[in-house]
């Protein structure tokens, strides 16, 4: 690694912006415990203009793509592709600020830094804010990203429903995109040489061993499905146990199970969760006739979470025949685990090293844009710690100084990459 990157007299993060902006970016929020700015809403687009325009102030080209995801670049001194960073801007209900804004609010500081110190580069610098990362609302996750990664196209776009049967298109369409046009939002390795995304671990691997930075190797897979119990709604009162085709009880039945595999020794790794449970007809005085369980299947090892998935589903099949119910599955979205590449990784590691910056390589129990991104574009990922390892909830937390460390690491990785990576043919350039 060049000695040089240590001496880049970069000006140092400016920790009080980053507050600024993760506070302006809460406020793109329908609630007020916890954070809710869903995929495809007006309260998303609002924040996806409020990264374009800190942006463009500092002189950078802005746009946006058909999918939703917005841009900003630094030119770069020579013809050469583009080297991207960048992270969602979308969130679950009730979120905290820093899932995904971290990244986006670390971008938009390289950005000012490489700006302000005048860094000479070669490759376009670009950053980004992806659309619809999170598949709270949908069911799949990373529509933006799988767009610009050619994973998903508009007829698909129908498909996806919320639980009000509104479509990802619709959805699109109500906040003036287009889905029939995403085709043009897709990336190529002719424009774009690498990607590194900046996110909170999500977990606690980090603070547990006061570690400021990691480094991401693998992202888990998931595996999300929805399960429809049919049973009998009838009178609580007048109906005997051992007349009943009771929907929740064999929900908890199913439930208990996803618990019991993801818990057996040969699921080391595996998380299974029922996350959302729908009963009707929802009254206390009729036994619920029907359930709608939602079940997010994560792992490291794709085998296993399919395994896993099956398993479950079979389990499922068995307790509604032996109580009377009928059940449909429908598969939401099956993503595998994504090894990152380990030179870009490496590189990373580089910089800690020149930088003194203590790091430790780790999975991602989470999934991310940079998953569907390494499908055509090389992607690393830096975490930073979460306080109690605790996310998608109001208290989610990372410390202003523990995101500027991971700030810095990245404007550095950013510059290293450029002098690593020939402006075109680098045979490191394929992930
Ligand atoms: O659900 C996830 O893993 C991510 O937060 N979208
Ligand atoms: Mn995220
Ligand atoms: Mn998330």
């Amino acid at each position: 690694m060049s000695p040089t990157l240590v001496e880049t007299s970069l000006p140092p993060v400016d920790t009080g912006r980053l507050t600024h902006l993760l506070t302006e970016f809460a406020g793109y929020s329908e609630t007020t415990h916890g954070v809710t700015r869903l995929a495809y809403t007006p309260l998303e687009r609002g924040a996806h203009r409020m990264f374009t325009d800190e942006l463009s102030a500092l002189g950078l080209h802005t746009w946006t793509d058909a999918a939703g995801n917005s841009y900003a670049e630094i030119a770069g001194g020579g013809p050469a592709r583009a080297i991207g960073t960048g992270s969602h801007l979308d969130t679950v209900p009730n979120a905290g600020r820093f899932d995904g804004i971290a990244g986006v609010v670390a971008a938009m500081e390289v950005a000012r830094i490489l700006v302000e110190s005048d860094a000479r580069h070669t490759h376009p610098i670009r950053f980004v804010a992806f659309a619809g990362e999170e598949g709270a609302r949908f069911g799949q996750a990373c529509t933006g990203s799988r767009i610009a990664a050619g994973l998903l196209d508009s007829p698909d776009l129908a498909d996806l429903r919320d639980t009000r049967g509104v479509s990802v298109a619709d959805a699109m369409r109500s906040v003036g995109l287009d889905p029939d046009r995403v085709s043009e939002a897709r990336w190529s390795t002719d424009d774009w040489a690498a990607f590194v995304e900046l996110h909170i671990e999500q977990g606690n691997v980090l603070e547990a061993q006061a570690i400021p930075v990691g480094i991401v190797e693998l992202i888990s897979g998931s595996t999300r499905l929805r399960l429809d119990l049919h049973g009998r709604a009838s009178h609580t009162g007048g109906t005997p146990m051992h007349q009943r085709a009771d929907a929740m009880t064999a929900a908890a039945e199913i439930t208990l199970l996803a618990e019991e595999i993801a818990t057996d020794a040969r699921h080391h790794g595996t998380r299974a969760t029922v996350g959302r449970l729908e009963l009707e007809p929802g009254s206390i005085t009729t036994i619920p006739g029907t359930a709608r369980l939602y079940v997010d299947i994560r792992d490291v090892d794709s085998d296993r979470q399919r395994m896993t998935a099956v398993e479950l589903m079979n389990g499922a099949r068995s307790i509604c025949e032996r109580r009377g119910l009928t059940l449909d599955i429908e598969t939401l979205g099956d993503t595998s685990p994504v090894v990152l590449p380990v030179w870009l990784r490496r590189k990373i590691a580089d910089v800690c090293t020149t930088t003194g910056t203590r790091y430790r390589v780790l999975p991602s129990g989470a999934s991310h844009d940079s998953q569907m991104i390494n499908k055509v574009v090389p992607a690393g990922m830096i975490f930073v710690p979460s306080r109690n390892g605790l996310s998608h909830v109001p208290d989610e937390w990372t410390s202003v100084e523990d995101l500027a460390v991971g700030t810095d690491l990245l404007a550095r990785s950013l510059l290293a990459l450029d002098r690593e990576l020939d402006s075109g043919t680098t045979a490191e350039a394929t992930c």
